[in-house]
């Protein structure tokens, strides 16, 4: 037999919102355009199957101009087949109008995976679905890939939808992917969605990940898999490839009084075009009062050439010396309140948020002065 080749992803979440983005419209045409690029990597990568192990949409009733363009964009697409398998977020219970509406309007390259059964892949290989009934199975729906026998020499492909948790340590919960599926099973591979993350859990289990972000957990951009695999018990070639548009980074600054904090924070920030990154940069440590004023200026001057960022300075403290209150006011009621505001943000006797509110607080003072002075 030739090689069996097919893009292996997940979590689609077709129409997600984004709420609390500022630049939310962006990400959600970002995911639209995963069709597209998702054919691209399969066309590309000689893969005639693409696998979606679950969620391919966010909600289980998305609006129909999300479902319906998504679909239609997959029929055009008449070289691939596309094997769609209900997760969690669109599951068979809750999504059922939505997956039969898919079903009617009767695209050939289309597969809603509805039920848990054999389909053939090609002619020497075989799928084993595992669609979620509900959004929280009572026991693991790969459980049944054991018992299902297939002809000889043909190449057994799983897709699930699920958490893979233990290793086969202690109890595992019964909702959770048995991680030695693939041997027990007797699976070439088994193409996992749920973690949003490309994870390789052994050598023919895998999970895709999304392949546009969804979040700041899984860095970087989004990625899919284009797997082979020579033939039934041949170990799979797998190849991550990336697709997502936008870049989610979560840096951390450690300071120390004395550093430029402007330059600390731009050597940090991940390279790439900065319109496409989303940035959560935690500031922690110690800086001069004046230093923590410039670098507040740094983010406000910078954070807007990204599509999002965020500073935080909670875990920051500021070291203040009388030349730092003398710049907010030699006297009266703003130096009372920066000098009571300075003990507050040293004194032991608070609690950590009391410590870091007052020394945030006593930040905007500086900073406010700062800025009524340019
Ligand atoms: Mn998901």
């Amino acid at each position: 037999m030739t090689a069996l080749r097919f893009v292996h992803t997940a979590d689609l979440h077709l129409g997600r919102p984004f709420g609390g983005f500022p630049e939310a419209d962006r990400l959600r045409v970002a995911r639209r355009g995963l069709i597209a690029r998702l054919t691209d990597v399969a066309r590309q990568g000689g893969a005639p199957h693409v696998l979606v192990a679950g969620d391919v949409f966010e909600t289980p009733n998305p609006a129909a101009q999300t479902w319906r363009q998504a679909v239609a964009e997959m029929a055009e697409a008449a070289d691939l087949t596309w094997w769609l398998l209900p997760g969690n977020h669109d599951n068979l219970a809750a999504a059922r109008t939505t997956w039969e509406a898919i079903q009617a309007r009767g695209a050939a390259n289309i597969r809603v995976l509805d039920t848990a059964a054999p389909v053939p892949l090609g002619e020497h290989a075989v799928l084993l679905p595992a669609p979620l009934t509900v959004r929280r199975p009572s026991s693991d729906p790969t459980a049944w890939m054991a018992a299902c026998e297939t002809p000889p020499g043909i190449v057994r492909i799983g897709l699930a939808h699920g958490p893979v948790q233990g290793f086969g340590e202690g109890e595992m919960p019964a909702d959770v992917v048995a991680p030695d599926r693939d041997r027990t099973a007797a699976l070439d591979y088994l193409a996992l969605g749920d973690w949003h993350g490309a994870l390789r859990v052994s050598d023919r289990v895998h999970y895709a990940g999304t392949p546009e972000r969804t979040g700041f957990l899984h860095p970087g951009r989004g990625t899919c898999h284009v797997v082979e695999i020579a033939g039934a018990g041949s170990p799979p070639h797998v190849e991550t490839v990336e697709t997502g548009v936008f870049g989610w980074h979560r840096v951390t600054l450690d300071l120390v009084p004395g550093d430029d904090p402007a330059a600390r924070l731009t050597a940090a920030l991940p390279q790439g075009p900065r319109r496409d990154l989303l940035v959560q940069v935690t500031a922690q440590g110690r800086l001069r009062l004046g230093d923590a004023t410039a670098l507040a200026a740094a983010a406000e001057e910078i954070g807007p050439e990204f599509c999002h960022f965020d500073l935080d300075t909670t875990a920051l403290s500021a070291e203040v010396d009388a030349a730092d209150l003398d710049e907010i006011a030699p006297t009266g009621a703003l130096r009372a309140a920066s000098t009571e505001l300075a003990a507050e943000a040293a004194d032991p006797a608070l609690s950590a948020r009391d410590r870091a509110l007052a020394a945030a607080a006593l930040r905007r003072l500086h900073a406010l002065v700062a800025e009524g002075g340019r």
